[in-house]
């Protein structure tokens, strides 16, 4: 097979990734609250007796074994969940309640807190929003589920730039109040991409200044964060977390550290026969980002005949490398346009051990939140009306697959059979 990555796509992409934001009770975002001394949270490791029964409970402190993601005693796991939103937009969907319906009744075992940095988020009000993560992992820890550290870049794509200074103070910061505790999960970007400033008011999705962003900058900045978050555990003498590393292009290009030249993220043709290399992260217990949209990763682009087929490029990538979905969505990538369960359900199932690694993959739903996007999980306004189960087209299809996953149930109508990609 060939695969091919157009510029053209990459700005397709790139105009998806924007958006006009709304919940439909957009609360303002939370002021920001004095000192270091006012984070509400004072949960520490020894804090949590994960309940009887619960995920945590029963797989512990999770770790990599060569390609997958293993309990405590070095089963396979799969942990499959959802995602929130920005709270600063949909902040009414992540209370107490709101969580404990996600476990009891969405049957989550992972909930990925989607702390954005920039657009409102960390670096408008670092305290408060601090304070809200800390909150909501420590629900997660009350309930024994897990959940995921994520500092959400997203524009600039570029972890390493200015505005994302504050990246290794927040580590330090969230790894030591958190050090030891099972439940934590640890991922250092969301998608990494070349798009480092969109700055046009009549288009606001325009990127307007672009600079390739490759592996090797990802690794730098992982480099930086990594020895952090393990200096932590280690000093209470526990194992290292799993910390999850977003790969170039949103977390398209994967295998970016198993390959060398252009494939690291600049556009060019990936049909190109690549050298391979060795700059994978050399730590325990790391795993690579993959993110799909179902509508955008698929066999081929409508108008594009032979364009890169991810799910071909996929199967094998996860004979690679550790991968964790820990965003995927039943839509375009701009979390909306259309909903494609088919292709949606096509990824999933590879997900279930059927590709080259016979790998299970981890995942988490885009998400749980009630703005008018296709991609929601609740129909609009349903945070505030408390009605945690009041869920759209996508929302009633990923609710479904979470309970086949997590508990076992029997339903025919996903993860079907027929929607198995063979390659
Ligand atoms: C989108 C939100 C949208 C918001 C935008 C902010 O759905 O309401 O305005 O972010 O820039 C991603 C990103 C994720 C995106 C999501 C859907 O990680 O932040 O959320 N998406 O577009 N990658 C692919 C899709």
């Amino acid at each position: 097979y060939f695969l091919r990555m157009k510029k053209v796509l990459l700005g397709l992409v790139a105009l998806a990734m924007l958006g006009i934001t709304s919940c439909k009770n957009d609360a303002a975002a939370p002021q920001s609250t004095s000192t270091t001394d006012s984070v509400t949270c004072a949960a520490t490791a020894s804090k949590y007796v994960y309940p009887e029964g619960s995920p945590v409970a029963k797989y512990g402190k999770l770790k990599v074994n060569h390609l997958q993601l293993c309990d405590q005693y070095g089963v396979p796991v799969q942990l499959a969940g959802l995602s929130t939103m920005g709270w600063q937009w949909c902040g009414d969907c992540y209370n107490r309640e709101a969580i404990e319906a996600m476990k009891n009744d969405w049957n989550i075992n992972v909930l990925r807190l989607a702390m954005y940095v920039e657009e409102g988020g960390y670096n408008t009000t670092p305290e408060a929003t601090f304070n809200k993560l800390c909150e909501m992992i420590d629900i997660c820890g009350e309930l024994g589920i897990y959940c995921i550290v994520d500092w959400h870049i997203l524009t600039p794509g570029n972890p390493l730039a200015e505005c994302y200074s504050g990246a290794k103070d927040f580590f330090q910061r969230v790894s030591s109040k958190y050090a030891g505790a099972d439940h934590v999960l640890y991922e250092l970007c969301n998608e990494p991409n070349n798009c480092q400033e969109k700055n046009n008011p009549e288009k606001p999705w325009e990127c307007t200044r672009e600079e390739n962003v490759t592996w090797d900058m990802i690794a730098e900045y992982a480099n930086g964060i990594i020895p952090l978050i393990h200096a932590n555990a280690d000093s209470v003498g526990a194992p290292h977390p799993i910390i999850i590393v977003g790969t170039p292009q949103w977390c398209q290009l994967v295998d970016a550290s198993l390959k060398e030249g252009m494939y690291q993220g600049n556009g060019k043709d990936l049909s190109d026969p690549l050298p391979a290399r060795d700059a994978r992260l050399k730590y325990d217990n790391i795993m690579y980002t993959f993110h799909f949209y179902a509508l955008e990763h698929k066999e081929s682009a409508d108008d594009k005949p032979g364009y890169y087929n991810f799910y071909s490029y996929m199967y094998d990538v996860l004979n690679t490398l550790p991968v964790f979905c820990t965003e995927y969505g039943v839509t375009f990538a701009d979390g909306d346009r259309g909903i494609d369960l088919e292709r949606t359900d096509k990824w999933l199932l590879m997900f279930q051990g059927n590709n080259a690694g016979k790998q299970i993959v981890s995942h988490c739903n885009w998400s749980f939140s009630d703005n008018e996007r296709l991609s929601s999980a609740l129909v609009p306004g349903a945070c505030a009306r408390k009605e945690w189960n009041n869920v759209t087209t996508s929302g009633e299809y990923v609710k479904k697959v979470l309970k086949v996953i997590n508990t076992g149930a029997e339903d025919t109508t996903v993860l079907k059979p027929s929607n198995l990609y063979v390659k």
